[in-house]
């Protein structure tokens, strides 16, 4: 069962996030694109990794305004690659958060301008003077969110998925393609306190691997939701990795398995935010969501 202090917290945080964006783009109808951006940004997403914004940065006492801009610019990127996995050229699929998908409502070339625009709307937001920050501390947020969305991040992870797909892939491989393709964002989610805390390189480093191991235990536990899970409840179809051949540890170890290891990489994880304290509760109830949800 979901504990309803952490229901509360996540509807709260997404509340937040929600509002932060909705004023963001109010006074850009002007594009033509806005609808379509706003289509794919405002379809009901959870808003989780804006919540391990915030709650990573409750463990350093971090003015939660500014953590709601961070998670804001990241949920505009999250959009943009759902928006863009979702093309008939990656992973074709028609339904999202319940809804149409982006390229279905509109077309295929109005969600890849809508997707790119949402892209750079992050780094809009992550520069904007509004955002209370030095200007060195803004340089090094939007360094970092562009090296983990890229070559080297998620757009690596995704261009590996794909080209993994109806292959035998290593365990090894697929782990490295899910902290790239998932695990790098929420790197970036949990790194990003660590800059405005103006922490030292080694706890940046800690906080962006930590992300990264909390990444790929939400990647895990989306594959085994596609496995068992309600396309009512998840929103989308499921049971579709089998049928793409999709490297994913539950078409290469089975359920049971998957399940034991995400349960593992769970605890591992546990023990690495121990060393916060009482501060860390907060991000420890977001790590217990990632295996109990069912969405
Ligand atoms: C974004 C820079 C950039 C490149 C595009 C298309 C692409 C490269 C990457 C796709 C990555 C991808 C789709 C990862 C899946 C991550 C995942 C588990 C999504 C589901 O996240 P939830 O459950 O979704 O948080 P909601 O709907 O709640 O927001």
């Amino acid at each position: 069962m979901l504990s309803s202090k952490f229901s509360q917290n996540l509807s709260k945080v997404a509340k937040k996030t929600d509002d932060y964006l909705k004023k963001f783009f109010f006074k850009k109808n002007i594009s033509p694109l806005i609808k379509p951006m706003k289509y794919g940004l405002f379809s009901g997403g959870k808003r989780f990794r804006s919540a391990i914004v915030v709650s990573t940065g409750k463990i350093f006492r971090i003015d939660s305004k500014k953590l709601i801009v961070i998670g804001a610019a990241i949920e505009c990127i999250h959009s943009y690659s759902l928006m863009h996995d979702d093309l008939p050229s990656m992973d074709n699929d028609s339904l999202r958060r319940g809804k149409f998908s982006t390229h279905k409502k509109f077309n295929e070339f109005t969600a890849i301008l809508a997707g790119n625009s949402l892209l750079t709307s992050a780094f809009e937001i992550l520069s904007s003077r509004n955002l209370n920050l030095t200007s060195k501390t803004k340089n090094e947020l939007v360094e970092s969110l562009s090296l983990c969305c890229g070559y080297e991040g998620l757009a690596r992870g995704q261009y590996c998925d794909l080209t993994f797909e109806h292959k035998k892939i290593s365990v090894q491989k697929i782990i490295n393609m899910q902290k790239n393709k998932t695990g790098k964002l929420f790197g970036f989610c949990c790194e990003s306190v660590g800059i405005i805390k103006n922490a030292s390189f080694k706890e940046k480093k800690f906080l962006k691997n930590l992300g990264i191991k909390i990444g790929l235990l939400f990647q895990i536990v989306d594959d085994l939701i596609d496995y068992y899970g309600d396309k009512k409840i998840v929103g989308k179809f499921t049971k579709k990795d089998a049928v793409k051949g999709k490297a994913t540890l539950v078409n290469l170890w089975g359920y049971k398995r998957s399940l034991s290891f995400a349960k593992n990489l769970k605890k591992e994880i546990e023990n690495k935010i121990l060393k916060y304290g009482y501060k860390s509760n907060d991000l420890l109830e977001c790590v217990d969501f990632i295996l109990k949800r069912k969405f």
